[in-house]
């Protein structure tokens, strides 16, 4: 049983080929920024086995190798004669894979430090309690936009990624893509990344920041550039005004209940504690990854986010249900 499942484990792992077989692996990356570091870990993995592999040959050799029989009025130890050119020799060795190891090292971590290119795209991520706020720069002001939890990017390109927090020290670690950068309170870190194959990779905050940390999680979306430029132009624009009855009255609704907390560009609700929701329904998911995204979990969460993620800054809030029912319908507007 034991030794079935041991081997499955391994199959999986090795038959990772696709990324979103093993989200949140480390052993298999997809990028400049982490591709070294990826292949200095296995291969100083592999030099430590092997080394491991030869001491114990080594020691069970000395163990074991035939010694003169000791007579009875001989020292129990007695000195071979040439036995210090083993301490030379294995001296010699183990400086040279040390320094090996070293230079190799720095020379991943040079590879990883900057991107091959200077990054056209630049990004804030901003660590939250438990979510992340996104903000795309641009040179031109009217083109910025801001949204949480989610990140696109063109595939193949380098994005140069800014983190700070707004309350504690948080980690932003998509791990198939770059290693962790710390989110510090008071301090702007940056960081790049850059996906070579289209698809979803998820991170997650890497720094135990308050009862929502295994809560925390962020997708990167990595999309061909003609569907990233879509994608960002339609991040750009406002929010549509409300068509339907249902909704007319879900925004009311939100305007009043909502809106200090929520930002849906286009309309009067322009609060910052909680996430950007103009584009709300272009997400996958929501509360940081915790439920996919559709109606149902909408609801769900509105009125009940304190037993779904407990701790959350977002209250659970008490509405009628025709309320709640026109709220969400205001919400599946926002694509
Ligand atoms: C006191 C501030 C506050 C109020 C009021 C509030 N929210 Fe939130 N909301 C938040 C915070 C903070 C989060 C992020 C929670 C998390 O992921 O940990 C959030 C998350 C959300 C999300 C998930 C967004 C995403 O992309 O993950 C939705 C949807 C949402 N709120 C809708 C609403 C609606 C609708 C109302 C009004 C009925 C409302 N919120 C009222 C603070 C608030
Ligand atoms: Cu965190």
């Amino acid at each position: 049983m034991k030794r079935r499942s041991a081997t499955a484990a391994l199959g999986s792992l090795l038959a990772a080929a696709p990324a979103l077989a093993q989200p949140m692996s480390y052993l298999q990356t997809f990028g400049p920024a982490a591709h070294p570091a990826t292949v200095l870990g296995w291969g100083l993995g592999a030099i430590s086995l092997f080394v491991m592999a030869i001491i114990a040959i080594l020691v069970l050799a000395a163990t074991f190798r035939p010694r003169p029989r000791v007579g009875p009025r001989q020292l129990a130890v007695t000195r071979d004669a040439g036995g210090t050119a083993w301490i030379y020799v294995g001296v010699g060795l183990t400086l040279a894979t040390l320094i090996g190891c070293m230079v190799w090292t720095m020379v991943a971590l040079a590879a990883v430090v900057h991107p091959p290119v200077a990054p056209k795209i630049s990004i804030e991520v901003h660590g939250n309690q438990w979510w992340w706020g996104v903000r795309y720069r641009d040179d031109d002001p009217s083109r910025m936009f801001t949204t949480a939890n989610e990140i696109h990017v063109p595939v193949g390109e380098p994005v140069r990624i800014e983190v700070s927090s707004s309350d504690v020290i948080h980690s932003f670690w998509v791990p198939q893509l770059a290693g962790k950068t710390d989110v510090i309170p008071g301090q702007t870190n940056v960081t790049w990344l850059q996906a070579d194959r289209p698809g979803t990779y998820r991170g997650q905050c890497g720094e135990f920041c308050g009862a929502q940390h295994a809560g925390m999680g962020i997708y990167v979306i990595a999309d061909a550039p003609a569907q990233f430029a879509t994608w960002r132009n339609a991040q750009v624009e406002p929010a549509p005004p409300p068509a339907s009855t249902a909704a007319r009255q879900g925004y009311g609704v939100f305007v009043a209940r909502c809106g200090a907390c929520h930002t849906i560009r286009g309309t009067n609700a322009g609060g910052l504690i909680g996430p950007d929701l103009t584009h709300l329904m272009s997400r996958h998911t929501i509360a940081a990854g915790l439920l996919p995204n559709n109606p149902g979990n909408l609801a769900g969460w509105i009125a009940n986010a304190q037993a779904l993620k407990p701790g959350s800054r977002m209250p659970s809030i008490p509405l009628s249900g025709p309320e709640l029912g026109a709220v969400v319908a205001y919400l599946t507007t926002l694509h």
